[in-house]
């Protein structure tokens, strides 16, 4: 496998691709005896999503969390919170709704979020749920039972709540899934039909090529300083590495452009600041590519030569389809910007080696689709596409992209398997790719591979939809929508089943998903702490933290750098239990031998932790020539250190879209027509009114630039620079940032004057879907006419119908990007805000709901 060209598929083939390598076991990895124990006093390493940590332990207790090594001079806060992640907020007992516990046939689904909860035994709910999910694929088939369960769930290979979830839904029946995710809705459906590939989980362009080479570096729509303190496995911590060598680059000229003056904009303090209106990049992108073409600027060779369709395109920038021309003017009107600025960055961008590293914000919006599309298309005109240190990069501010890939081995994971099949006594006799063999042993016989489409997803596939359109599908079952070129039916979902994710949370428009949520019989969440979602539950599984559990992850979902031993800190917290603990009873209250093939015959947390590692080590010692540190597995485990991988000449110096360059014959792209598509007749043949067949300006549902606006003010709602979404809302963190005790809301100065709005005061956040209080933070460093709130907030109105803790979800909205790709557009809403002067109501979000 090509390494530098492999996709990085978050949360899918990546981690799950791992063949069952069941002949490695402890037994032929000869070395020291495996140390078990866990440290009562000392040092421990593990991992999270925020890098390698070294946790401190005081008799069997959190005392301290650093990160394990020092990786560059940015702070990360997030670091130092385990004790916090362990202590707060957690969920003690297995617990069940009053109403449902009553009468799980009519269980008043109307009343989650507001009924007592009852502490039930562990064996009870596991009975219990087994019982109901049986009853629902009996009532209404596979396809009633939804668990996409969509979510940022913790780091580590083996304990990957998601994939263990869907293991036992597919063993057990098979499930409605989701397709694709919240992060890059838009962008991962409308790139493939532009560049042939989905961009946004790339490799990019290595970061030493473009310190040597770039002259330019446009931070557009992406705020790198904060987004970088995580990766999905776990971060490397190289982007901030690079980040800080390029702030050290006089000769190297930085750009910003973003309605707020973000902590990257504020990091890099010589950088240029522009502020367009958002969600009118499509339209300043196009100024750009009118005033190229006019003046002759653009490199007509790239377009002849790396691109199709560019002549279907001109009319409409020239305005001849429409009879507005896309120009420089046209441009300033909608993004607010002079007309003369658009152009001077138009000149910069074409007269010098320019790179464009997008964020992935603009696309969570209204109309999603373009502002990537626009932005391949000017790079195309600027002709640097695949020349090192120019184009384009839609990764650079997520996971470490464009930190050279080492050469190594890759941690395999746990997979989903295959649907179960059960015989006329309810037993399970085997899946499509799985049977038991003469002495009872379940033998999985081709590897399960994960992504959709796959045969191993096939019957949940059948009704999947896209992510974001989880409360339209659970309001709407039977309707039938478009998306990408196919129609979806609507499943009728009677039961979800959630780990590992905070919908509740991370879902636009609150309000519309607690009607939709509130519609099916039966919903399970297995959660650590008492979040939203966990409150919206009838049976919540109070599971363990990374924390509590033993595990491994790599670091670097690009560069692949580390294979990390992520080592139980403390002891298991109250009744809570390991995801694979409650899925693995579950498989036995559900039928026989199910727990058979779910375990792989047996295994425990280290026979898996084994299994990966040792297929990591034969991997590594099958590369000629290859001098590595990687130890058998006893011996890594017990010396509390990382394998760590180096780079090759090869990755330093790698080219995102080198080789097409090269030879775009040789090397076509993935497009129908092999060249860089600004114009789609695939997506022309497919004849959406929201989505055309090149990149256009369209007027997103709510902006500042509308006729009649609903409210007042543009909110953003970035993800937060203090948190991983909700993650660590509930630690001690919070009293950094929060505000009147709540999630700060940025304003400008003369909006805030406006509203005699200051700094510190509680504000009421409103619009026609709901409404929050926030804490005012006044401040020059975002437009005039923009307000931030970030999300990953708590959501706290289950009595108050406001959300006490600020949640902007409660104000977003929550349509799709468009018929193509279904995405969500959470940074596309209007609001208003106003002084709170009512008597100030008590913050219940991290508390424990009600008991009876
Ligand atoms: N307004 C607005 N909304 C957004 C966005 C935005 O930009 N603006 N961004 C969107 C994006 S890109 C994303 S990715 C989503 C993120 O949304 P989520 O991924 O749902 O957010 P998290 O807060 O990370 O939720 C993860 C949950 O999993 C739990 N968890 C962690 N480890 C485990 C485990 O081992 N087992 C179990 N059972 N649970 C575990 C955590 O406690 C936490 O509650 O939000 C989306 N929502
Ligand atoms: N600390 C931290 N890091 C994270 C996460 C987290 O929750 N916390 N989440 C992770 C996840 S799951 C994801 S998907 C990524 C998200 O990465 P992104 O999607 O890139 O992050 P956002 O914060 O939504 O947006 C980035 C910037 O775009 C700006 N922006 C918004 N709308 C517009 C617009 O219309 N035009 C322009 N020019 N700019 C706009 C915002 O102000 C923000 O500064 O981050 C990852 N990293
Ligand atoms: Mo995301």
């Amino acid at each position: 496998m090509n390494l530098q060209r492999r996709n990085v598929l978050k949360g899918g083939a990546a981690l799950a691709a791992a063949p069952l390598f069941s002949s490695v076991t402890a037994s032929n990895l000869l070395g020291a005896e495996l140390n078990t124990a866990n440290v009562r006093n000392g040092e421990v390493l593990t991992a999270a999503h925020w890098g390698m940590l070294k946790v401190s332990v005081k008799d069997g207790k959190i005392v301290k969390s650093e990160p394990f090594q020092k990786t560059s001079e940015v702070y990360n806060p997030l670091q130092h919170y385990t004790a916090d992640m362990v202590y707060k907020s957690r969920i003690k007992y297995p617990m069940v709704r009053k109403s449902y516990l009553e009468n799980p046939d009519s269980p008043k689904p109307e009343l989650r979020g507001k009924d007592g909860w009852v502490r039930v035994r562990y064996e009870d709910a596991i009975k219990l749920v087994a019982r109901e999910l049986k009853k629902t694929r009996k009532q209404k088939g596979l396809e009633g039972v939804f668990a996409g369960s969509y979510g940022w769930k913790s780091s580590g290979n083996v304990h990957n709540s998601r994939i263990l979830l869907h293991r036992f839904m597919n063993l057990s029946g098979g499930f409605v899934g989701s397709l694709g995710d919240y992060s890059t809705g838009a962008s991962q459906i409308i790139m493939p039909h532009v560049v042939g590939s989905i961009e946004v989980y790339e490799q990019q362009t290595s970061w030493p090529v473009v310190l040597e080479n770039s002259k330019v570096v446009v931070i557009w729509g992406a705020n790198p300083m904060a987004t970088l303190r995580i990766a999905w496995t776990s971060t490397d911590e190289q982007g901030f590495k690079y980040f800080e060598e390029l702030k050290k680059r006089s000769d190297i000229k930085v750009i910003i452009i973003d309605p707020i003056r973000s902590e990257t904009a504020q990091y890099f303090d010589k950088a240029e600041w522009i502020a367009p209106v958002p969600n009118t990049d499509t339209a300043m992108m196009l100024g750009m590519m009118h005033y190229l073409y006019e003046s002759g600027k653009y490199d007509k060779n790239f377009i002849e030569t790396y691109t199709s369709g560019f002549d279907k395109f001109l009319p409409y920038l020239l305005g001849k389809t429409d009879g507005t021309p896309k120009n420089l003017e046209w441009a300033s009107k909608i993004c607010g910007l002079k007309a003369s600025l658009i152009k001077e960055l138009a000149d910069t961008f074409a007269a010098n080696r320019t790179m464009i590293m997008s964020g992935w914000g603009m696309q969570r919006a209204h109309h999603g689709e373009q502002p990537h599309w626009a932005m391949v298309t000017l790079a195309a005109m600027l002709g640097q596409i695949g020349l090192p240190g120019g184009g384009f990069g839609l990764s650079y501010h997520y996971s470490n992209g464009g930190a050279p890939t080492c050469k190594g081995a890759v941690i395999g994971g746990v997979n989903s398997a295959s649907v179960g099949k059960f015989n006329d006594e309810g037993e399970f006799i085997g899946t499509d790719s799985g049977e038991f063999d003469a002495n009872g042993r379940f033998v999985a016989k081709a590897a399960a591979v994960a992504g959709t489409g796959q045969s191993w997803l096939q019957k949940a596939t059948n009704y999947a939809f896209p992510v974001a359109r989880i409360a339209d599908a659970l309001l709407n079952p039977g309707k039938v929508i478009d998306h990408n070129g196919k129609k979806i039916t609507y499943p009728d979902i009677d039961f979800i089943y959630w780990v590992g994710g905070n919908p509740l949370a991370h879902h636009q428009e609150t309000n519309r998903l607690l009607e939709a949520w509130r519609k099916p019989r039966t919903v399970v969440v297995n959660e650590a702490y008492w979040t939203p979602t966990a409150k919206m539950a009838d049976i919540v599984f109070p599971t363990t933290t990374a924390y509590e559990r033993n595990d491994v992850t790599m670091t670097g979902d690009y560069s692949n750098m580390n294979i990390v031993p992520m080592k139980q800190v403390v002891e298991k917290y109250g009744e809570a239990r390991d995801d694979y603990q409650i899925f693995t009873d579950l498989c036995k209250a559900y039928a026989k031998n199910l727990v058979v093939a779910y375990t792989d015959n047996g295994k425990d947390e280290f026979d898996w932790i084994k299994e990966y590692y040792g297929a990591a080590y034969e991997q590594v010692k099958a590369i000629p020539d290859f001098e590595t540190d990687m130890k058998p597995f006893e011996e890594f485990w017990n010396e509390n250190k990382p394998v760590t991988f180096a780079s090759t000449p090869e990755s330093d110096t790698w080219v995102r879209f080198g080789e097409f360059r090269e030879d775009p014959v040789l090397n076509p792209l993935g497009t129908p027509s092999g060249l860089i598509e600004i114009y789609s007749e695939t997506i022309e043949k497919m004849g959406y009114d929201d989505c055309g067949a090149h990149p256009m300006w369209y007027e997103p549902i709510e902006w500042l630039g509308m006729k009649d606006k609903p409210a007042e003010l543009h909110m953003l709602s970035p993800h937060p620079t203090d948190r991983l979404h909700s993650q660590l809302n509930q630690t001690s963190l919070r009293e950094n940032y929060a505000i009147a005790n709540r999630e700060p809301i940025w304003i400008h100065p003369k909006d805030a004057a406006k509203k005699g709005i200051k700094t510190g005061d509680l504000v009421r956040v409103f619009n026609a879907r709901g409404e929050v209080l926030a804490g005012a933070y006044v401040t020059q460093d975002i437009k005039e006419g923009v307000v931030k709130l970030a999300e990953g907030v708590w959501y706290d109105g289950f009595d108050a119908g406001l959300c006490k803790n600020g949640s902007p979800n409660v104000l977003t909205i929550d349509i799709p990007t468009s018929k193509l790709a279904n995405g969500n557009i959470s940074h596309t809403a209007l609001v208003n805000i106003e002084k709170f002067t009512g008597k100030v109501p008590e913050l219940t979000a991290f508390s424990d709901p009600k008991f009876v």
